[in-house]
């Protein structure tokens, strides 16, 4: 049987997803990458599902790329040297097989996702939570753009998220520098939405999680659509995508409950549909 590198779980709505090779601080190699691709298909496909969590096992969130993964690793000679550079691998196959289904799928999902950020977040690991709908991270936990330590650039997205989130002057030094960024301080650059106590965590992300999920998710899910078409957009094409969007939203159970509870004074109940 293959090992279980990202272990699924449910409650009520919500579904966690942990990246689970604690012992590599949850670094991607190819099989956590499909094992984490096919869980989060497997949530949008699944009408039970209202709301995603993905976590890490252990003290690590994510160090990115598992740099001793084979299919990437640096190859050697016979020597025992390191290859001439032309005879490494093609990290763009790896992004481009990898990173961008997985950064797509999550910028995509029909339901909001929310990282909770349980330790060091690295590489690919923090632009994997980053691009998450609504980040929430523990005290000890920490954002390292790790990338200009190994001669590479941001990926997973990074390259777009960083300046969109922090502005060109941060994202850049962050990128460039490759600092450590605590939770708190990403929190008062406003990368990230909350920050609690590490113990809290958990349970501070599902309470998070179950009110996402309570909500109607499909708004949601356009509402980040908005927002992203907005930034990139004049006013009047973000109030056209408005229309067509809430056109559709118009037609929607959820907006027929909404309105129906607030008439009726009442909690209302949304599906999702
Ligand atoms: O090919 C490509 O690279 C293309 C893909 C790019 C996407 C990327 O994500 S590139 C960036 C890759 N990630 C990194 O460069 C981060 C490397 N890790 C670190 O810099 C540090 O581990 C951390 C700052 C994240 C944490 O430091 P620390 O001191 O808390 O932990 P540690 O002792 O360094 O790591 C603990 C173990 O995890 C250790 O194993 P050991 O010695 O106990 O057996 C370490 O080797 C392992 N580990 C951590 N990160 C990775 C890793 N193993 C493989 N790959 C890693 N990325």
């Amino acid at each position: 049987m293959s090992e279980e590198l990202v272990l699924v779980s449910q409650e009520g709505a919500v579904r966690t997803l942990t990246l689970h090779r604690p012992k590599a601080l949850n670094s991607f190699t190819t099989a956590m990458h499909s094992q984490l691709l096919a869980a989060l298909e497997a949530a949008a496909a699944d009408h039970a599902v209202r709301c995603v969590v993905i976590t890490g096992a252990g003290r690590g969130f994510c160090a990115g790329q598992d740099l001793s993964d084979p299919a990437i690793a640096p190859r050697r000679a016979a020597s025992g040297k390191l290859a001439a550079p032309h005879d490494q691998p093609d990290i763009g196959d790896l992004i481009e097989v990898c990173y961008r289904p997985l950064a797509n799928r999550i910028h995509t999902m029909p339901i909001p996702v929310v990282a909770a950020v349980n330790g060091v977040a690295a590489g690919a690991g923090a632009n994997l939570a980053l691009g998450c709908d609504i980040v929430i991270a523990a005290k000890g936990a920490s954002f390292i753009q790790a990338f200009s330590k190994i001669g590479l650039i941001p990926d997973c997205g990074g390259s777009w998220l960083l300046p969109r989130l922090l502005g060109r002057p941060r994202a850049l030094a962050l990128a460039m520098l490759g600092d450590k960024l605590p939770a708190e301080q990403a929190l008062a650059w406003g990368l990230i939405w909350q920050v609690v106590d590490d113990a809290e965590l958990p349970a501070a992300a599902q309470a998070l999680a179950q009110r996402l999920a309570a909500l109607p998710v499909q708004a949601l899910a356009a509402t980040r659509a908005a927002l992203d078409a907005g930034a990139n957009s004049s006013l009047d094409d973000a109030l056209a995508n408005e229309a067509r969007l809430q056109a559709r939203l118009g037609r929607s159970s959820d907006y027929v409950e909404g309105v129906s509870a607030f008439f009726d004074k009442r909690a209302a109940s949304f599906t999702g549909r």
